[in-house]
């Protein structure tokens, strides 16, 4: 079906009178619902696999964790309130247990309908216009001799970074020191070497709370002095994560608590009882607000009091073996900074009045998302349905920037959010796409590339002008290739804020803008992390988009910090293979204003362009057109092979005039 098909609507066969009841149609995108007395009260979309989360609880009289409505009770009444919009529909007892019997009866599934929506994922076009540039490598650049997972830390009065690693021996060389959870002490800083070492680990900290195979993952850090007695107190969120058997380890994540230390991480204080049980809000990340929450007060009149934590429900990234709902959406808290770990005063977001500011409530059922996000990963490779993109990563607040940024990741991309409020709204400012594994670099220089999972940036790493910093990711050892980044591990993150400007470049075909200071050379993805080929001078080297997808269009470009006149664009195209390398169709030139990305006028292209593998290898195509301007400039197409990738050995830019 196509997105021009009016929708089949379709009620329960269980509904007495047919008329007054819940109605839902398959569309291209997912199930659109609606009340068929109250159709101009609106629909609401959800996307396949959402619309099952919500069928399986409707069925089973579950909470709501589908990431798209809320579904309340009002007296007998059921009201199914979008959480993305005003949309709200009220559905009277008669109407909802119709519903309820048809769904329970599987009319409500559409397996085929949402099966055959699963083409091929558009490329994801940024929607952020706070940065012009923004540039990470394909690859750690700073190692330390450590050993373990996740690394979440926290930056203490006393100036150490305090981080606790996940299954590993931390800082210490001792194998018996290995546990799933411990808690390290980091001085140093990246350009003057790194060096830690290891406080406390397993029952020391935190406790199992869930029966069964589970053991204790570390989710967030913060250093507060909540006592006002000069010391920070150290405060981690551990969870229960899912240890298998087989596909179900790492898949769940049903309670959570927070462990306190008043002497630096040597000890903790655990909690009697777990403070968030049935996978909701589970997964907590605590904001980064600087050195011993130093920069809370930017919050507002009292914010100072509180820190503020973040949290997924059900899982610390998409189940793969959907034991339970994917994260699509992020929750925000806060809690004053003396009674962390005091349940009871925990506050949860639930949206903004009308002068925009937030409001809270002691109520956990009452939350509300501050990031939905629904976009997949890859289908097909680590989960049928792709990767769901709310991980969990770390939010910073960039205190010379002024921005809090949420980094989040998949198992084979990172998605960088940024947002002026710790509520948002949030928007995607980089999206690094690292293809599916195996991760292996081409072997002849340095290599191989490395993404890698719970993605923070310790404020402690942050530049004086806030356009550098340090992100903190790592990978399970010998998973996609053949380095080993289970440790801590860093690699940078530059960022130029975005100015409006306008061109002043003259006339020069000899000046290749590709190669100014501030050139940020992106891709769709870059098989063998060597993006940087793409403006390196040279043509002796080739990059690729292999990434094992069939997707319908391909890029490689530049972005600057400040606008460029443009007339002339020259791609040499790199490595022929058997199975792709060429663009099969479409191949132009688009140019980015205002962040938005525009086709150029008048385009030609000298040699004409062949459409298939006989573009040929290391052969350079000059592509003119229209003067125009812009601080981004790529070239698109569709790309060609049983593989749909394309090569590329070098773009050079200029302005002819
Ligand atoms: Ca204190
Ligand atoms: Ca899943
Ligand atoms: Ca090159």
């Amino acid at each position: 079906m196509t997105t021009a098909d009016p929708p089949a609507w379709r009620i329960s066969s269980r509904s007495s009178n047919g008329e007054n009841c819940v109605e839902v149609a398959p569309a291209a995108d997912g199930v659109v619902l609606r009340h068929s007395k109250h159709p101009s009260a609106g629909t609401i979309t959800f996307p396949g696999p959402a619309w099952r989360v919500f069928v399986h609880d409707a069925r089973e009289g579950q909470a709501n964790t589908n990431g798209v409505a809320t579904v309340t009770k009002i007296g007998a009444d059921t009201l199914v309130k979008s959480l993305h919009s005003t949309v709200a529909l009220l559905f009277d007892a008669e109407e909802w247990s119709a519903f309820l019997a048809g769904a329970a009866a599987g009319e409500f599934d559409f397996t085929s309908q949402l099966a055959s929506a699963q083409s091929p994922a558009a490329l994801v076009e940024l929607t952020s216009q706070f940065f012009a540039t923004a540039d990470v490598p394909y690859r750690a650049t700073v190692n330390t001799v450590s050993d373990g997972d996740l690394w979440v830390s926290c930056w203490a009065n006393d100036g150490a970074l305090y981080s606790a690693n996940g299954d590993g021996r931390g800082f210490s060389a001792n194998p018996k020191d290995s546990s799933d959870v411990v808690v390290n002490r980091i001085t140093g800083t990246p350009p003057t070497g790194l060096s830690g070492v290891r406080l406390s680990g397993g029952s020391q900290v935190a406790k199992i709370w869930t029966a069964g195979n589970y053991n204790r993952k570390p989710t967030g850090m913060v250093a507060v002095d909540g006592n006002g007695d000069g010391r920070d107190e150290l405060y981690l969120a551990v969870q229960d994560l899912c240890t298998g058997p087989g596909n179900l380890t790492f898949n769940d994540a049903p309670a959570a608590s927070v462990s306190v230390s008043t002497d630096y991480g040597r000890t903790w204080r655990i909690t009697t009882a777990p403070m968030f049980t049935n996978h909701v809000f589970t997964t907590i990340f605590f904001l980064d607000f600087g050195q011993s929450n130093r920069n809370a007060s930017v919050v507002g009149p009292g914010g100072a009091g509180y820190v503020y934590a973040y949290g997924l429900d059900n899982n610390w990234r998409d189940s793969y073996s959907n034991t339970v709902a994917d994260p699509q959406n992020l929750y925000l808290a806060r809690v004053p900074k003396g009674s962390i770990a005091t349940r009871a005063t925990w506050q949860f977001f639930t949206g903004t009045d009308g002068s925009g500011a937030p409001t809270w409530s002691s109520d956990i059922s009452r939350r509300v998302a501050v990031l939905y996000d629904e976009r997949r990963e890859y289908p097909g490779t680590v989960t049928s349905d792709g990767a769901s993109v709310l991980s969990q990563g770390g939010v910073v607040y960039n205190a010379p920037l002024r921005r809090y940024l949420y980094t989040s990741w998949t198992e084979f991309t990172h998605e960088f959010y940024e947002a002026p409020n710790p509520w948002g709204p949030w928007k995607l400012f980089l999206h690094k796409d690292f293809g599916p594994y195996p991760w292996w670099g081409d072997g002849s220089t340095v290599g191989p590339k490395n993404g890698g999972y719970a993605t923070t940036l310790p404020s402690k790493f942050i530049s004086a002008d806030g356009r550098r910093m340090w992100m903190q990711c790592n990978w399970f050892a010998g998973l996609g290739g053949g380095s080993n980044n289970y440790k801590f591990s860093l690699r940078p993150l530059t960022v130029t804020p975005y100015q409006a400007g306008t061109p002043s470049n003259p006339a020069n075909p000899l000046v290749n803008l590709a190669r100014a200071g501030d050139a940020v050379p992106i891709d769709k993805t870059s098989h063998y992390g060597k993006l940087a080929y793409l403006n390196d001078g040279t043509t002796s080297a080739s990059e690729d988009s292999w990434d094992g997808s069939l997707k319908d269009s391909d890029r490689w470009g530049i972005t600057w910090s400040k606008p460029y006149n443009l007339d002339r664009v020259v791609y040499t195209t790199g490595t022929m293979f058997p199975d792709g390398g060429w663009f099969a169709s479409g191949l132009t030139v688009q140019v980015r204003n205002n962040f938005v990305w525009t086709t150029v006028t008048g385009l030609t292209i000298n040699p004409a362009y062949p459409y298939d593998a006989n573009a040929g290898p290391f052969r350079r195509f000059t592509l003119t057109f229209a003067n125009t301007s812009g601080d981004g400039v790529r070239i698109v197409g569709s790309p060609g092979g049983s593989a749909h990738f394309t090569s590329i050995s070098e773009l050079e830019v200029y302005f002819d005039g």
